[in-house]
């Protein structure tokens, strides 16, 4: 048996007027020119903001938009620059009738982005690479998502040591909780993210897509972001030999997608929102009594 299936309730994503009986699918939307598998597509501004909508018409409940890359590697990029990338994206798709989240580990791109009407936080360094963050989303009503990090891109495969990965991660997310919430974050608005690709190699990630029910059992709603990413490509080439590319991961995101969603996921992260929106209705349908 699939560890999780058939057994988990949703716990909701905590954004007023999402569904609530099931996984919500967020659609990715970088305007980066590095990203790893959709760099420089959505750099001019109606590019983006046309693959936005896109995306909402595909069956996106919410939209990404993030102006920096987190690929293995990468450097920063500067504050002004992603709050030129991000800020006007956020306004248009808002203005659209979009719901947006912003991806970011700044908190002042984090307030623009809420003062454009952004409904949700998304940091992949869940606070720690900005000690302004926590109080920035305090004094809002966002939601905020708290990835597991352990440092920057450059830095981070390093860092790529556990001796239990999933109890560790496990314990280094509720620490940041607890600091969250002490910086005062409502707890109830603090969705969690077991950060798969950052600071773990591709053991570790399918590691913590079993144990999704021990980070479940921290009683946060959890966000799973696997789209594309190079330990799908791995598990692709030991099964045929040949290595899909970044863009050809979209029905393994979509396997994924389904068991995340039957394990008890509120909201998967991903490029190709109609695979992964199927593959959320087949999950509940499944697990609908019968
Ligand atoms: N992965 C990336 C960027 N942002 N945010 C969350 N919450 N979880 C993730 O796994 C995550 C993220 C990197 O992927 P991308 O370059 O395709 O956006």
């Amino acid at each position: 048996m699939v560890p999780g299936v058939g057994r988990t309730a949703v716990r909701p994503f905590p954004v007023p007027g999402t569904a609530t009986g099931r996984c919500l699918v967020m659609g990715i939307l970088n305007v980066t020119p590095d990203s790893f598998s959709d760099g420089a597509r959505y750099l001019a501004r109606d590019a983006a903001v046309g693959h936005g909508l896109a995306m909402v018409r595909n069956g996106a409940d919410l939209v990404d938009v993030g102006g920096e890359s987190t690929r293995p590697g990468a450097s920063r990029v500067s504050e002004p620059e992603e709050l030129r990338r991000v800020v006007p994206v956020v306004q248009a798709l808002v203005a659209s009738g979009v719901r947006v989240s912003v991806d970011t580990m700044r908190a002042r791109v984090a307030a623009a982005a809420i003062g454009a009407g952004a409904t949700v936080v998304n940091d992949v360094s869940g606070g720690l690479a900005d000690i302004e963050m926590g109080r920035v989303v305090a004094e809002s009503d966002v939601t905020y998502v708290a990835m597991h990090w352990r440092g920057h891109s450059d830095q981070m495969m390093e860092r790529a040591s556990y001796l239990n990965v999933v109890e560790d991660v496990r314990s280094e997310l509720l620490r940041r909780v607890d600091a969250l919430v002490a910086a005062g974050i409502d707890a109830g608005r603090i969705v969690l993210d077991p950060g798969l690709g950052f600071a773990k190699n591709a053991d570790h990630c399918w590691a913590l897509l079993r144990g999704l029910e021990r980070i479940l059992d921290l009683g946060h709603p959890l966000l799973v972001g696997a789209s594309r990413k190079a330990f799908l490509g791995r598990a692709a080439e030991q099964s045929s030999g040949a290595v899909p590319t970044a863009a050809d991961r979209d029905h393994l995101t979509a396997a994924v997608t389904t068991l995340a969603a039957a394990a008890g996921a509120a909201c998967v992260r991903v490029h190709d929102v109609r695979s992964s929106r199927d593959a959320v209705t087949v999950a509940g349908v499944w697990q609908s009594p019968s």
